[in-house]
């Protein structure tokens, strides 16, 4: 195993808690392959889990786990006949122990800080790496302190680092402004970063692809997507879904890599901004803004990584209106039964846009990664939702409300 900077090659020392170079470049965790013992020939035969993929994770002790993974992977024919694509699968990582993809890397991330004796670890967030660290620092017993922008963070996700026992600080700025705050601080303090710049983190997050190789193996058509759609806001979770294809492909299980395709919010965009313009480097958006506040971010840490991922894997790169969000997580719900927060609902948003456009072929293998869900943000619910009808408690009035719901 390597920490490599991905800018100069340079090699780092494994014992290092750095997660740049001292070139400024992002580092990555690299295998030797050829080396891996790899002992899952008959993967499809062992449930899927983050850490059925142990020798391509670099944790070798007992990890903080909490059966992090195993997420199902949905046939949308629903979806597939209303958009005209070929064949469309929704892969609902909302369905993980917190509700979002997050506790993929915080599984690795806490276990590595627990390798390094790390009392305290720390986050700037839109929410859900907050909640997921907490839950991950209360099963290791370490200290949490996150920090969250003002007034912007979904109720469920503050609600559930509160409960946890995170130490919750409300900045006033955007995630942009705690994500610098929070680097200081840990560098400063010794606390352990955690979020997506932290290179352990992402090596959870690529067993998405994998996970996603394995369950489709099961289903008769499919091997290979041949594209996979990803929402972007600190461009790490794309960046990892991309390396876990070309670890499967350098080990031959797979013939090809998808291509990678993410989807920002319109008003928050950096990275759809430089593929369009072909930029080596993103140009910070400087307030971002958009109803997904997930991924209300403008200056995204990984955007190296993820312009990258998109380029390499012929991919591409698009942005969704809030409109179109909304519109988007609606149809999830009630045309697939699958109940996802409006960040996640960008990968759809993003495929119907695409298609419309003629960038994706409607003979097309689609995977959709919803990555949040929908009790996250109960209040963006019931904006978008006609609250409940208030009846008297007897037939009389009820029989009158439902006839009038009829006629209307
Ligand atoms: C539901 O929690 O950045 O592109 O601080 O919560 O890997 O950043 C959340 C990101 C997509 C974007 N969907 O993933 C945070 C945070 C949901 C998310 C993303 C996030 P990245």
């Amino acid at each position: 195993m390597n920490l490599e900077c991905i800018e100069c090659g340079k090699k780092h020392d494994l014992s290092t808690v750095a997660n740049t170079c001292s070139c400024d470049g992002l580092l990555e965790i690299s295998y030797d392959l050829s080396e891996v013992n790899f002992s899952l020939k008959d993967r499809t035969a062992i449930p899927p889990h983050v850490w059925k993929y142990r020798e391509l994770l670099p944790i070798s002790g007992v990890p903080v786990s909490l059966m992090e993974g195993g997420t199902p992977l949905y046939r949308c024919k629903r979806l597939e006949a209303e958009c005209g694509v070929k064949e469309l699968y929704v892969k609902h990582e909302g369905m993980n122990p917190t509700g979002s993809f997050k506790d993929r890397g915080m599984t690795v991330g806490v276990s590595r800080a627990a390798e390094l004796g790390i009392k305290t670890v720390a986050c700037a967030s839109t929410g859900n790496t907050s909640a997921s660290m907490a839950i991950y620092a209360a099963k290791a017993g370490m200290k949490a302190l996150v920090l969250l922008p003002s007034g912007y963070v979904a109720l469920g996700k503050v609600a559930q680092a509160l409960m946890h026992g995170a130490t919750v600080l409300a900045v006033k700025g955007n995630f942009d402004d705690a994500l610098l705050l929070i680097q200081r601080v840990c560098s400063e303090k010794g606390f352990y970063l955690l979020n997506s710049v932290n290179p352990y983190r992402l090596e959870g997050q690529k067993t998405i692809a994998f996970e996603t190789i394995d369950q489709l193996a099961t289903h008769k058509n499919a091997n290979v997507p041949d594209r996979v759609i990803v929402p972007v806001g600190n461009a790490g979770n794309i960046s990892a879904i991309y390396k876990g294809f070309k670890e499967f492909h350098e080990l031959d299980i797979i013939n090809k890599v998808p291509m990678m395709t993410g989807i920002q919010a319109s008003r928050s965009a950096p990275i759809v901004d430089a593929f369009r313009r072909g930029l080596a480097q993103i140009e910070p958006v400087a307030e971002p803004q958009t109803v997904a506040t997930a991924i209300r971010i403008g200056n995204p840490i990984n955007a190296p990584k993820a312009l990258r991922a998109i380029r390499q894997s012929n991919g591409a790169a698009e942005s969704v209106t809030d409109q179109e969000i909304l519109k988007a997580q609606k149809d999830l719900a009630r045309l697939e039964g699958i109940g996802v927060e409006p960040a996640s609902a960008t990968s759809l948003a993003g495929l119907r846009k695409l298609i419309a456009q003629g960038t994706i072929d409607r003979d097309e293998t689609v995977v959709c990664v919803t990555t949040g869900h929908l009790l996250k943000d109960p209040e963006a619910i019931m904006k978008a939702c006609r609250p409940p009808i208030e009846v008297d408690a007897n037939f009389d009035a009820l029989y009158s409300t439902l006839s009038e719901l009829e006629r209307s």
